[in-house]
Parts: C-alpha cells; structure tokens; sequence
C-alpha cells in the first residue's frame, strides 16, 4: 500500500511562504497515491525555474534539464521506456515561453505523458517579469508602464491542436487538482493540465482571494468535455468567472501505438546484438 511519506523527499524546499507550488506537490502526492503508484514507477522531468524544482521535493526518478527543455526529455524517455508514468513540472515562462516549441510539437506527438504547468503568470525565479500568461496592462518590476502583448491562451492553443486532454485547476483546490492529476496519467496520449499558482512575493494580482472569488468547476451540468465547440468557448472565459476541470478529452493513439517497432515491449526492455549494428553500419559504409 502507497503513502504520501512514500513520496516524501530529504531536499531543502526554499519556496516563499504560502507558495502555490506547495498546494500543486501535495496534489501531486495525493494523486499519485489514490492511483496507488509506486515512486519506482514515476518519473518526473522539469526545465529551470520555481516550478521546475518540484521534482526534487518527491522522491521518484527524475530529470532535471534546461529552461524550456522538459518536454523533449520526458519525449526520449517514454520512447524507451513506455511502461514509466511521466509527468512534467514546468512554469509558465519554461512552457509557454523558452519552450514554446516543444510544447506545440508534443501535443502533435500525442506523446503519453502528463505535463502540469505551474502558471503563476510571471517569471518567478528571476523575480517577476513578466511571462507569456501574464494579463495584459499587468504592472510588474520590469514592465513598470503595464505589459503590453496579449497573453497566449494555453488552453484555446491546445485545443487548436488537437490535445486529447486540456484542463485547468487551482492551486488553492488541492482535491480537485489531485482529481484532474489522476484523470491526466489515466489518459491515454498527452495530457495539459494548466495551473493557476499564486505567487506570493512577485504577483499582487492573481492572488488565492482573487482566484476563489472566480474560480468555478466545469461539471456535467455546466460543460461536456466532449464537445469540442463547447470547450473553445470555456477555453476564453477569464475574468469575472474562471472555469477549472477538464474542457476536453478524446481518446487516439500515442505517439509509440503509432511506431510499429515500440508498440510492443519497451526499448529497454529489449536485448541488444552488437553484430546486427556492425552489419548496418558496413552496409551503409
Ligand atoms: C535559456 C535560458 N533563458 C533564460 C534563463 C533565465 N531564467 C531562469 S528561470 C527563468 C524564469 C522562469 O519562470 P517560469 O518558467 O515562469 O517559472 P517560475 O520560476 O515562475 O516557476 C528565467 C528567465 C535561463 N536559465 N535559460
Ligand atoms: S517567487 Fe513566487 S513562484 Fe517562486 S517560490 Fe516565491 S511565491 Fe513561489
């Protein structure tokens, strides 16, 4: 039987007090558990960052790589490895930002990994410039007169291309975020969930008060996650009500179900004959 001290790690947290990140690693934790996971069956991947620290703080396999470099590491990994559960930490600048590309292209790989994106709208380690989700006129330390870009809209963009599963939690709502933490490794291909964190010392706008007073749960009542219309439409909802749940979800074949040769033991799991290497490369030479 899994326990959260199961998943407890020795290294030094140095988050900022009341750091929406804590709410998103005890999601994490409590999700991992309920799906009665072992840490030697996880692995987790993260860039550089607040957020991209969070493998540290639980003990399981992880790597931690360049700003913006997650997902193409948790790519290469689950290629060799399709039995490990992968998630990927990442911050909203690492993902939407110094990552960009990668993030398009995985959702086009529909490769079978979780990726939470710690969105607390401003770069928080380098101490609060603004980030890609960051609203516009938002005033920050090096956007004194407002910023001026329209914010990418991670939902609507990966709607637009074609994930199988999109969805957004909070931070403040660790039962909910560790419900759609489950529902994201359940599914099979790749799964978004956005995270509205609040950062404490860099972002006096999005605050927990601010969030609560216009977070609501998508539920059968309000939303059908699958019709797709319809989740464009929750996808552009921000500002007085902000939806949190699942928008979208549709099953199809991952990225290794569509490569004949990994869509059946995992590479690893497979011997090597050095003499089938030699007679290629003589071959070719
Ligand atoms: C290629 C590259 N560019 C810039 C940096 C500097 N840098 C380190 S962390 C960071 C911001 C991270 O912000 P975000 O991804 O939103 O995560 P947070 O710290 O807010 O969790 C930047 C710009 C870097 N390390 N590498
Ligand atoms: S700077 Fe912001 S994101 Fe970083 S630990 Fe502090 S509150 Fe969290």
């Amino acid at each position: 039987m899994v326990t959260t001290q199961d998943y407890d790690s020795s290294f030094e947290n140095k988050w900022c007090p009341g750091c929406g990140n804590f709410g998103i690693l005890q999601a994490m934790k409590n999700a991992l558990v309920a799906l009665n996971r072992s840490p030697h069956e996880i692995m987790l991947f993260s860039g550089i960052g607040q957020a991209a620290k969070t493998p540290q703080f639980i003990n399981c396999n992880f790597f931690h790589g360049l700003h913006g470099r997650a997902l193409p590491a948790a790519t290469g990994a689950k290629t060799a490895n399709h039995d490990l559960t992968i998630l990927v930490n990442s911050g909203d600048g690492d993902c939407y930002g110094e990552g960009g590309n990668h993030f398009m292209n995985a959702i086009r790989r529909n490769v079978d990994i979780t990726l939470l994106v710690h969105d607390n709208k401003v770069y928080g380690l380098t101490k609060g410039q603004a980030s890609p989700t960051s609203d516009l006129h938002m005033i920050t330390r090096a956007q004194p007169h407002g910023v001026i870009l329209e914010p990418f809209n991670p939902l609507a963009v990966s709607l637009a291309l074609n994930a199988g599963f999109v969805a957004r939690g909070f931070a403040g709502n660790i039962d909910h975020l560790s419900m759609l933490i489950q529902e994201g490794v359940k599914h099979k291909g790749f799964s978004l969930i956005d995270i509205m964190q609040p950062c404490v010392s860099f972002n006096h706008t999005n605050t927990y008060q601010w969030y609560s007073e216009r977070a609501y749960e998508l539920t059968p009542e309000n939303h059908d996650p699958s019709d797709y219309s319809g989740a464009f439409e929750k996808a552009r909802e921000w500002g007085d009500r902000i939806p949190i749940g699942i928008f979208y979800q549709t099953e199809k074949p991952s990225f290794t179900d569509n490569i004949e040769t990994l869509n059946r033991e995992p590479l690893v799991d497979r011997t090597y004959d050095p003499d089938n290497l030699r007679t290629l490369l003589k071959k070719l030479s």
